[in-house]
């Protein structure tokens, strides 16, 4: 018995080896790789079976109907997305190992809007336009002014709202993932910077009002439509890491400015304890108005001007304190005049919300700027969500602190604007 068993067993093994061997040398004829996918949106892509192994796959387009596009390959899978629809071949390989990927993109069914759509969070930090723009009334929440961003920034007839001082901020979305077409910027955010006409300066910079907000982008990788656990990453705008390649970095260290970047800035801004105008002198309604205090042991006061007599503090906000952590950029606002009366804020290189004109190639921003929180470049395929805040904590004057304005945000791509990047 035992031995028949035995027997039974060891045929059963022949047979089944027979019958792998069978399957392994059988030569089928593999079907081509097809995917469909949807225009600005990012499809994940997966090698076909017989990459398994390999580590050195190379993923390329061999054909597109259009330039704008992105493919990030990372191994075994790719991340694409195409602005535009139509049947894009795509070559994997991995040295003689080679496969074709054929990707149909659809258009989405509802036509993707250039512009901002949605407006999910808003924290302005102290400063002259605040309840103001967007406007508070009694009663409002955090909440309500969130939407109140929203109904501001969303919309063809798109307006304004302010950041107040360094650490305020806002953060957008699309309907649809910008794309990072290689070679090119992707999106601009609206401010209201622009250029000083009567600037003393001879051969002066770009430079008037430009209130630089730092940006930084994330793409919706679980796929809920919110910015929750999706990786934040930085736009490595030209200063921030050191203001020491600006045109007027000599200019602004004459001028005694606080030139210094700091990486991992925390200011916070205490309530005000009165509104009341004090002993008014120039244009300074309240000189110790809101005190700050710094991670590096600096305080001081936020001046209160005779401009603007709504409080400065967002009144919606119930904690007595807001504590803003980012990059603190180098103090751009340079008094030309030298006495008190002609302030030029001149404009960073590129990287920023409302620090060149919005119809400036400058305001445009290329999302292959981005880096992770190590500082090193990071391949996005493209983008769902932006967050800008400003970037410059100064006093300039009878024109009051430095604080960047933010109006909607624009698709370059789907808007047909063409502005090539600047390498870093
Ligand atoms: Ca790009
Ligand atoms: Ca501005
Ligand atoms: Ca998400
Ligand atoms: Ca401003």
């Amino acid at each position: 018995m035992n031995k028949q068993f035995k027997r039974l067993v060891y045929l059963a093994c022949i047979l089944t080896t027979i019958n792998s061997c069978k399957k392994e040398d059988a030569v089928i004829p593999e079907a081509p790789t097809e995917v469909k996918g949807t225009a600005n949106a990012i499809l994940a892509l997966e090698a076909p079976k017989k990459f398994a192994n390999r580590n050195d796959l190379k993923w390329e387009v061999v054909s597109a109907p259009s330039e704008l596009y992105r493919l990030s390959g990372q191994g075994l899978t790719a991340l694409f997305s195409a602005v535009v629809k139509g049947n894009y071949k795509l070559k994997v390989s991995a040295a003689d190992l080679v496969d074709t990927v054929f990707v149909t993109v659809q258009q989405a069914d509802k036509t993707p809007s250039p512009y901002t759509a949605k407006v999910f969070d808003y924290l302005p930090a102290p400063g002259q336009f605040v309840n103001e723009m967007p406007k508070y009334e009694a009663g409002d929440t955090y909440e309500s002014m969130v939407a109140k961003a929203g109904k501001a920034l969303v919309g063809d007839d798109a307006g304004m709202i302010t950041l107040g001082g360094w650490g305020g901020y806002v953060v957008l979305g699309f309907d649809h993932t910008i794309v990072n077409v290689p070679g090119r910027r992707d999106f601009r955010i609206n401010g209201n910077a622009f250029g000083a006409n009567t600037n003393p300066r001879p051969n002066a910079p770009f430079g008037g009002s430009c209130e630089p907000g730092i940006v930084m982008v994330a793409y919706d990788k679980n796929k809920n439509g919110k910015p929750d656990e999706d990786e934040w990453y930085e736009i490595k705008g030209s200063g921030n890491f050191s203001a020491e390649g600006e045109l007027w970095y000599s200019a602004a260290v004459g001028g005694k400015l606080d030139t210094r970047t700091f990486r991992n800035y925390e200011m916070t801004y205490n309530r005000p304890v009165t509104e009341e105008e004090s002993a008014p002198e120039g244009s300074v309604s309240i000189r110790n108005y809101i005190l700050w205090t710094d991670n590096q042991g600096q305080q001081g006061y936020k001046i209160k001007n005779v401009y603007h007599s709504q409080s400065y503090y967002p009144s919606w906000v119930k904690d007595n304190k807001i504590t803003f952590k980012g990059i603190r950029l180098a103090q751009n606002g340079i008094d030309e005049s030298s006495a008190g009366n002609y302030y030029v804020l001149y404009a960073f290189r590129y990287g920023y919300a409302d620090n060149y004109p919005n119809t400036d190639d400058n305001s445009g921003i290329d999302i292959d700027w981005a880096i992770d929180k190590n500082g090193n470049k990071v391949n996005l395929p493209g983008i769902d969500f932006i967050k800008v805040y400003s970037g410059v904590d100064q006093e300039n004057g009878w024109l009051g602190e430095a604080s960047t304005e933010v109006g909607r945000g624009e698709d370059l791509h789907l808007l047909g604007t063409n502005i090539a990047t600047i390498e870093q």
